[in-house]
């Protein structure tokens, strides 16, 4: 065996030390021409979620939790702990060159950084700094959720840059802040898995190219809500809990997208009477789960052949209703629509 054969030879317990930083560097070979710009953003996502979590962990300890008295463009009550969110991430993506536009859900107006005309590519990084916020009051799960685009260099207008089809995404993925800290990334190469590690202050890749279960009898979405559904969703619910599903909803999407993407399930957010085209946002929420989940084999609908990542955006909050998850599980939803 020669010494380069022995070399690769490594033990499986050693094959496994990969970081995220170490992660994104070997991404980054697969990309001659890549100059680095687009994985020092990563490496930015990564820094913004060791600092939210390390406030989130100390949330009630240090009397952040409640709300701050304003209400965000959402009109929605924003915790404390949104806005320290916000600002981490808004401070960790300003100081990266290679970012020129960043819009977020609490953010009315997308922030332009640069204007990136001429030189090189640069990226719009949009995200919703804490979903499920109000989940933090009570210990429950909370999360980041994140998309890069590249930027629209012909155009002056940001909004060219950012109402691209979710089709256009480079990257996507979310931070759960649960039990652990969970950091879910897709470059467009599968969807790969890191955790943690508070020792280390470092997240560890524990599982590359994620797959979702093709079915699993569960559902996810706010039955509260059931009477003011389309009577489409009534059907299918009639008809699922006829097949025995079971139900499971955390109240934050990252928490409960976390959990499909590793047990399988369909995730719904239908539109309903107080919310017309569903609650949860396009630009910053489904858009980015529907890019991950389709990289781990499921799909994700706003209606029936209305594929997520194929809608035209017309303004960076706009709401979509979304049916994602398990190939299987979402085509049951669909046929009760249809
Ligand atoms: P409801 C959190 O506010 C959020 O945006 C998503 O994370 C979550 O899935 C949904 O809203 C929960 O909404 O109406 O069921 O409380």
């Amino acid at each position: 065996m020669s010494a380069a054969e022995r070399d690769t030879q490594v033990p499986a317990r050693h094959t496994r030390f990969v970081t995220l930083q170490g992660h994104i560097l070997e991404q980054q070979t697969h990309y001659p021409e890549a100059s680095g710009t687009f994985s020092w953003i990563l490496s930015a996502l990564s820094i913004s979620a060791k600092m939210i979590a390390a406030h989130v962990r100390r949330a009630r300890l240090d009397d952040v939790l409640g709300s701050v008295g304003s209400e965000n463009v959402q009109g929605e009550q924003q915790q404390k702990l949104d806005v320290i969110a916000n600002e981490i991430l808004l401070r960790t993506l300003g100081g990266r060159d290679g970012v020129a536009i960043v819009a977020s859900e609490e953010n009315e107006e997308p922030v332009i950084l640069r204007t990136g005309l001429g030189g090189e590519q640069k990226y719009c990084v949009l995200f919703d700094p804490l979903d499920g916020s109000s989940n933090l009051d009570v210990c429950g799960g909370v999360g980041t959720i994140f998309s890069i685009l590249r930027q629209d260099r012909r155009s002056t207008r940001p909004e060219d840059s950012l109402l691209q089809p979710g089709a256009r995404q480079i990257a996507a993925g979310y931070v759960l802040y649960g039990p652990s800290t969970v950091f879910a990334l897709t470059i467009g190469r599968g969807v790969d898995l890191f955790v943690l590690d508070p020792m280390y202050g470092a997240f560890m890749r524990v599982e590359q190219n994620v797959r979702i279960p093709k079915a699993s009898k569960s559902y996810s979405l706010n039955e509260g809500n059931r009477l003011t559904f389309p009577e489409g969703y009534q059907r299918y619910l009639e008809w699922a809990q006829s097949q025995t599903y079971s139900s499971r909803y955390a109240g934050a999407m990252v928490a409960d997208m976390h959990r499909i993407l590793l047990k399988g399930g369909v995730f719904m957010y239908p539109p309903t009477k107080k919310a017309a085209n569903g609650k949860l946002r396009l630009m910053y929420e489904a858009n980015p789960m529907a890019m991950l989940v389709e990289q781990a084999g499921g799909k994700a609908f706003s209606a029936p052949g209305a594929r997520i990542l194929e809608i035209q955006p017309t303004d960076i909050h706009q709401r979509t209703p979304v049916i994602i998850g398990s190939s299987d599980e979402v085509d049951h939803v669909l046929r009760h629509l249809a």
